[in-house]
């Protein structure tokens, strides 16, 4: 037994080694002579498992016997990052393990970074879902996180020659010592057959029957012993799609491959982000998630209270977006088919079960399935879905008589071209609460995609503003600030993030601003030493560091941030003796593999950094890096290297972003529009503190209903005409000078990148001016720090809990 970190004595650090070569030997079967990094790492990561083994057993009673409601985080996506250095945090033992893995010869950021970074989502939706886990558990909000164990998560992305590559990340073959399987939670989940009725009551004969197998991790609650879980399941062929006509025929080989595709639902994540993909094996996986959790839901209710009656007051599912809408249509099926409810009693409690959080408003993105599709794979679902959908037009036509344009708008079903059932329209009529994810995207959405079912139904729509838990984004990463922090405000901004306004006091004291200015330095070489070690560029951590770091889309206008690039480029030339500010500006980010035109940015990007970093006319006065394979753990790195965060998307585009929020809480000053959460950052950090730029979502608007043309401005504007021209004419791609024919001009400009690029280049020449004055620039990233504290997802899930779930957190006492 030993005790946190508080207690650093002989003892305890023997007791740990002791506990650390225990697991070695006979969790893994090594000896410490023959031990790779690996097995130092997953022989501690056991140890401190037990840990919150002993804290999760101890919740899961409290819970049972206290809880008042729990809530179900329902995401197809969950990108965790790293688990090691979470978990000793949570657990108070970073310091000891580190004490203890020096005494046995080992490194502790050696064996942290042996560890994989599951790459199990997309990007913002999947890394919210995290922090959210993380923070539920940390405000002791009683709560399980359900998601799909993909085999292969995002893809590992290689560049060669320029381009993206795609490769498979089978994150399977490195042993994660951290979940639990769990054997006896098992649930059959059906496809396809067909439906009948018998009396009142409806059978569904299903033609394939696949087996949903639950993989647990453990959540931590930092420095609490409440502990949540994070449940994902994996598909298994059970043994009724052994296809027993095949067997009878004495086809053995035909069954196993039919064992094959059974399992193909939890292959492979979908990297599409932001653009919807209306493919079969999507929808089997969607079902395969709501299903297989609905069906445990169900249970543990039933096993806590004796039966199915007061769900909804103790059960609350959170849809991370329409992606496991299908839980609705099942959860309805279960109540009224296997339960015998009625369709009113089935309805009330669904209605009072369900959240949705809305995350984009581009049409593009919103899910819809064929009619046909659905039909096919989920019968029963879809006579359900028509149930729903004919109870509500009959409501709207009470309410709204004669308008049957409205019914048409508001229909679940899409009835123009193929039939589509539009999931966004449903999760909405089902639902209890929907928010958006900031300010102006809540507003947006009841203005826009919305606005017919806020007038029908005007109090179920509200805003929850996304967060990031600090512990990861703070402690983990960036610990050379989390010290200062601690110097000089102590240590509860971890789990009370508002504590960072004590902050302001010193952002005119000149020994802290030098201890800032500091840590900063050291971040950037930490970076700059990654850099050299994997692209062989060095980097002068003196100069400016321009960060672009999250999926590359046409919204996000990476393109934009180029042609900036090239302007300045084009500008050093003319004049090189000026006084320039040495800048190095950093991509990183993954395109969907068919996303055609961001795979070309990713490339011009490449591109355009070849022939920048080689001219040597320049003189080291601008790099470009582009850091393959964006991860979590990547992010980690980044981020508190950066000086300058470009959050430069279209306003209106981005829903909300959180990468904002990570780089302005580790003292990065942003260039943004009004988009998003960075309007709301604005208001925090005030507008001396950050540059904003660009057309508001009115002149958007406008010049979109006056028919925008790019050309305009790229005939009035001399630098953006030389940039693009240079682009087009096939000065960064000599040996194909067509290769950018298709991009920026040609294309539309959708997303007016040109129209926004005076204001953009115009304010990064005050970026660079402000830079030189270091005083004021450090005051300024100090100001952003202390007035963050808002952003943090403590605050979030803390919104979520009383506003939309009504949960009270759970007590030390409770949980005692
Ligand atoms: C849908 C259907 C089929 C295949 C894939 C998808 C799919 C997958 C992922 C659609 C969208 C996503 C991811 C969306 C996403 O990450 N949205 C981001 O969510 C963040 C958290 O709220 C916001 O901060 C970002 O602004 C928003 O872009």
């Amino acid at each position: 037994s030993y005790q946190p970190d508080t207690h650093l004595s002989p003892e305890n650090i023997q007791n740990v080694k002791n506990a650390i070569l225990h697991k070695l030997v006979f969790a893994l079967g090594v000896e410490p002579r023959e031990a790779s990094k690996r097995n130092w790492l997953n022989a501690s990561l056991r140890v401190v498992r037990d840990l919150s083994t002993e804290a999760w057993l101890q919740t899961r009673r409290s819970q049972a016997a206290n809880t008042s409601r729990r809530v179900y985080y329902l995401s197809m996506e969950f990108l965790m990052g790293r688990t090691f250095s979470n978990a000793m945090i949570s657990e108070g033992v970073y310091e000891l393990i580190r004490a203890a893995l020096d005494e046995l010869g080992q490194n502790l950021e050696d064996i942290i970074n042996e560890e994989g970074d599951p790459g199990l989502g997309n990007g913002g939706l999947g890394r919210l879902a995290a922090c959210y886990m993380d923070s539920l558990a940390a405000m002791k909000i009683p709560a399980i996180g359900y998601g799909i164990r993909y085999e292969y998560g995002m893809f590992r992305q290689e560049i060669k020659n320029g381009e993206q590559v795609e490769l498979p990340d089978y994150w399977l073959d490195k042993e994660f010592a951290w979940p639990y399987v769990r054997s006896s939670k098992r649930f059959p989940v059906r496809f396809g057959g067909r439906t009948w009725l018998e009396g009142k009551k409806v059978h569904w004969q299903a033609e394939e029957e696949i087996i949903a197998q639950a993989h647990d991790q453990l959540i931590p609650g930092f420095e609490t012993t409440a502990t949540n879980s994070l449940r994902l399941w994996s598909a298994h062929a059970g043994d009724k799609v052994f296809g027993l006509a095949d067997f009878n025929r004495g086809d053995y080989f035909a069954a196993m491959s039919q064992q094959n595709s059974s399992e193909n639902v939890s292959r492979v994540l979908y990297p599409d982000d932001s653009t919807y993909n209306g493919r079969e094996l999507r929808l089997r996986q969607e079902y395969f998630l709501c299903s297989a959790s609905i069906q445990d839901i169900i249970r543990r209710h039933e096993i806590e209270s004796g039966s199915c009656i007061n769900l909804a007051e103790k059960v609350a599912i959170h849809l991370n977006d329409t992606h496991p809408t299908l839980a609705i249509p099942e959860l309805m099926r279960i109540l009224i088919d296997e339960k015998g409810y009625s369709w009113e009693q089935a309805w009330n409690t669904t209605r009072k079960t369900f959240f949705y959080t809305n995350h984009t408003l581009m049409s593009e993105a919103l899910e819809t399935w064929p009619v046909e599709m659905v039909a096919r794979i989920l019968p029963r679902h879809l006579q359900i879905i028509f149930d729903i959908n004919s109870h509500f037009l009959q409501e709207v036509r009470e309410k709204f008589p004669n308008d049957e344009e409205l019914i048409r708008r508001v229909s679940i079903i899409d009835e123009q071209g193929d039939r589509r059932i539009r999931m966004a329209w449903l999760a909405v009529i089902a639902s209890s609460k929907v928010n958006g994810v900031a300010k102006i995207h809540s507003d947006l959405m009841v203005e826009s995609i919305f606005a017919d079912f806020a007038k029908i139904y005007p109090n179920r729509f509200t805003n929850v503003t996304n967060g990031v838990t600090p512990r990861r984004w703070i402690q983990i990463a960036n610990p050379g600030l989390a010290s200062i922090l601690d110097k000089y405000i102590g240590r509860k901004w971890r789990t009370d993030l508002m504590e960072l306004n004590k902050f302001n006091e010193f952002v005119d004291n000149a020994d802290v601003q030098a201890e800032i200015a500091a840590v900063k330095v050291e971040n950037k070489r930490k970076l700059a030493a990654y850099i050299e070690e994997t692209q062989g560029i060095k980097l002068n951590p003196e100069a400016i560091f321009d960060v672009q770091i999250k999926r590359i889309h046409k919204y996000k206008r990476q393109q934009l941030n180029v042609l900036h690039i090239i302007a300045h480029y084009n500008r050093i030339l003319k004049n090189p003796t000026a006084n320039w500010q040495p800048r190095v500006f950093i991509f990183a980010g993954k395109a969907a593999s068919a996303y055609y035109a961001a795979k070309k940015v990713i490339r011009l990007i490449n591109d355009v950094a070849k022939v920048i970093n080689n001219d040597d006319r320049i003189n080291d006065l601008i790099k470009v890096i582009f850091i393959p394979n964006y991860s979590v753990s990547l992010a980690q790195l980044i981020i508190p290297a950066a000086d300058l965060s470009e959050q430069i998307s279209l306003a209106g585009t981005e829903a909300s972003g959180t990468s904002n929020m990570k780089f302005a809480l580790n003292g990065a000053l942003t260039i943004g529009t009004l988009d998003g959460a960075n309007v709301e950052i604005l208001d925090r950090v005030g507008k001396e503190n950050i540059f904003i730029f660009g057309n508001t979502v009115e002149q958007v608007e406008e010049l979109r209903h006056n028919g925008y043309s790019p050309y305009r401005y790229y005939e009035q504007d001399a630098e953006l005409n030389e940039a693009i021209s240079q682009i087009l004419n096939g000065k960064f791609s000599p040996e194909d000078p067509y290769r950018y024919q298709d991009l920026i001009l040609n294309s539309g400009d959708y997303y007016q990148a040109c129209a926004d690029f005076r204001s953009y280049v115009d304010t990064q020449e005050k970026v660079a001016e402000y830079f030189a004055n270091r005083k004021a620039w450090i005051r300024s990233a100090m100001i952003n720090i202390a007035n963050m504290g808002y952003f943090s997802s403590d605050r979030s899930v803390l919104d979520y809990a009383k506003d939309i779930w009504k949960i009270e957190p759970m007590s030390e006492k409770q949980l005692a």
